[in-house]
């Protein structure tokens, strides 16, 4: 008896300064990228940024969640403007993290613009894709509560085709269930034709993901690790 009362008092001290270390590291990733500042837009190729570290660019359709997302990284409300009105982000925003560059990418598929604004934006898009070897991996965002849509898929298909390394997030999981969440993710990895452990569900606004994404980031800037 007396033993397992020694037992448990050791267990339980072990358990906390684990608790407790995780918790530490886990602040000190969000120090690290709370000062994450915005660097520049591009409206034209000439505006893209020349720079020596990993660029990670941010896409997905029109009010997705795209600002909120690199705002949840950063710890900052306000670092990327969030708008409920979509097709806000018409220009391609630099955000520096200190050892990786995180480019916000205008949203696709919004129907309300006009023609040329929509073709101006498809150049855009095509020029940052054109030069690859620049581009280390993105994020490509669907919204976890619907199927995704063809410019999604399109999207995919895309990268898919240029050998570009990606990673889908599933945005607004504080919209779902955890039940409804499993369930999701299993439609976005079969249309997406990927497996379901290159999703990672996010929350902007409970944080949900948030160790998630930032070892994905790490691996990705440290070992190099490349996932089509
Ligand atoms: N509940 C919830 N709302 C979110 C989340 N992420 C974004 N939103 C909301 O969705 C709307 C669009 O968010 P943005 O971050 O501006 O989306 P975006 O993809 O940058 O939009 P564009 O720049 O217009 O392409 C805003 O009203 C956000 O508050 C989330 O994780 N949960
Ligand atoms: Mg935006």
């Amino acid at each position: 008896m007396k033993s397992r009362t020694f037992f448990r008092f050791w267990y339980g001290w072990v358990g906390l300064v684990a608790a407790l270390i995780a918790c530490e590291i886990r602040e000190d990733k969000k120090m690290k990228y709370a000062n994450a500042k915005f660097i520049t837009s591009a409206a034209r190729k000439d505006q893209f940024i020349q720079i020596d570290k990993p660029i990670i660019a941010v896409c997905g359709k029109s009010n997705v969640g795209k600002s909120s997302f690199i705002n949840m990284l950063a710890g900052q409300n306000k670092l990327a403007k969030v708008s409920k009105e979509p097709g806000r982000t018409r220009l391609i925003n630099y955000f520096d993290f200190g050892e990786f560059i995180l480019a916000d990418l205008p949203g696709y598929g919004f129907a309300r613009v006009s023609k040329e604004e929509k073709l101006r934006w498809a150049r855009l898009l095509d020029d940052f894709f054109a030069d690859k070897s620049k581009i280390t991996h993105v994020f490509s965002l669907a919204d976890i509560r619907h199927e995704p849509t063809a410019d999604d898929r399109q999207m995919i298909e895309y990268l898919y085709a240029e050998i570009i390394p990606f990673t889908v997030i599933a945005t607004k999981s504080d919209k779902l269930s955890r039940a409804q969440i499993a369930k999701n993710l299993t439609v976005i990895a079969s249309v997406f034709k990927c497996g379901k452990d290159n999703i990672i569900p996010t929350s902007a606004k409970s944080r949900a993901g948030f160790d998630e994404v930032y070892a994905k980031i790490y691996r990705i800037i440290k070992n190099g690790e490349e996932d089509v």
